[in-house]
């Protein structure tokens, strides 16, 4: 693929954030794409290059300046070359010098373009390039937000409902249990990811709310996203102004695990608590998931190693943890490779890009974690999804 020209800019993210968008040209094609941003973010992650005002113009500039210079008229062999060309362009171990967000807005944009210069689907050039059998995830649908997506009001950052079948009806009954809840709960304010964001008073309560709902749909179940680095302090976490050993917390996830239906536990621990996860999963790993993001962060390293401790048996996987296309399907390749699951995730500040659904698919995830649906940058994820599903039908 040669690349005749490459231009960035910035676009608002849903929290009102800039964040980048890149547009490649080849021949009559082009292809566009922008990048999420997080907010828990994991201390591992690839740098996502900010100005000290929280303004991504350096971002921008280093993907029209530098990165611009040094792609156009280039032709690379495939997109793995053009992803390491970009890494070694970069230079540093944590993408730091032209910015993860700079880099994966290119990577993500290439892939696109290279996929429409091949006239196949997104998707399926995700599959053959990961060399993966594609599948519909179940999805992972945020219905209350807490954590630091809405001021602490619930002490685990996300609830969520696992919905698995047919992508379509699995959408609808989404919806359905979504309006259903929304009813239950009242007039609450929304978060971050277009879930609600309620006040209970016992850490009990979400979880009674949503298994009445669960008890009404076939196929459903509740996953949380406790994203525990966030309630970790002087070596507890404090979880609705109490504190928890780690013991403690084990003692508490298995007790809900056992009284509710929870398919998963994503981040049960602080990102740096690797012998507590390993505790946990060999304590309840049997029964449900546990997932790992800040703890893993899509670091293919960080997998094998998570997975060699057997900390974890499932691992969330996000583009823009790790600043490339191809280091995210590596990552992939690793949790694979340890017969572990992928789930597939945004991130908490999204755009309308919707590549994560194309990956999802294209890799055969799990799951998909996309968001609450109050939010239509969540929305157009599962829709995508959707379309994914008639394009599969015809091609
Ligand atoms: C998470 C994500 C996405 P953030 O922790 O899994 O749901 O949140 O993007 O803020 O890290
Ligand atoms: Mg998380």
């Amino acid at each position: 693929m040669r690349i005749d020209r490459v231009e960035a800019t910035s676009i608002f993210d849903t929290r009102g954030r800039a964040t980048v968008e890149t547009t490649l040209f080849a021949h009559t094609f082009s292809a566009t794409a922008s990048v999420p941003s997080g907010k828990s973010t994991g201390e591992y992650e690839a740098c996502e290059l900010r100005d000290p005002d929280g303004g991504v113009t350096r971002a921008v500039a280093n993907v029209n300046g530098e990165i611009a210079r040094a792609l156009t008229g280039q032709r690379f062999e495939s997109l793995d070359a053009l992803d390491a060309f970009l890494v070694s362009l970069d230079g540093t171990p944590d993408k730091s010098r032209l910015g993860a967000n700079a880099l994966l807005s290119v990577s993500i944009a290439a892939m696109r373009l290279s996929a429409l210069l091949e006239g196949v689907p997104l998707w399926g050039a995700i599959a053959k390039r990961a060399g993966t059998t594609p599948a519909a995830p179940r999805l992972y649908v945020n219905v209350m937000n807490g954590g630091a997506h809405a001021s602490f009001k619930l002490p685990f950052q996300e609830y969520i409902l696992v919905i698995s079948g047919e992508t379509p009806s699995a959408f609808s009954m989404a919806q359905e249990m979504f309006t259903k809840l929304g009813e239950r709960l009242g007039r609450v304010p929304m978060g971050d990811e277009g879930g609600y964001a309620p006040t209970f008073d016992t850490l009990e309560r979400p979880f009674e709310l949503l298994a009445e709902l669960v008890k009404e749909f076939p196929n459903t179940s509740i996953a949380i996203d406790a994203a525990a680095s966030q309630l970790f302090h002087d070596d507890t976490y404090r979880l609705l102004g109490k504190s928890y050993t780690p013991e403690e917390l084990a003692r508490l996830y298995k007790s809900l695990a056992a009284r509710f239906p929870i398919d998963s536990i994503e981040d049960p621990y602080d990102e740096n608590a690797h012998t507590d996860f390993t505790r946990l999963t060999a304590m309840i790993g049997e029964k449900i998931l546990i997932i790992g993001d800040d703890l893993t962060v899509t670091n293919p390293t960080r997998i094998k190693e998570a997975a060699r401790n057997k900390e974890i048996n499932s691992v969330l996987i996000k583009p823009n943890q790790i600043g490339t296309v191809g280091e995210a399907l590596q990552a992939v390749r690793e949790v694979s490779a340890a017969r572990l699951k992928t789930i597939a995730s945004h991130r908490s500040g999204e755009t309308e890009d919707t590549f994560i659904a194309d990956f999802a698919y294209g890799v055969g995830a799990y799951g998909l974690k996309a968001g609450g649906f109050a939010q239509k940058e969540r929305l157009l994820k599962y829709n995508r999804l959707v379309a994914i599903g008639d394009e599969a039908g015809t091609v």
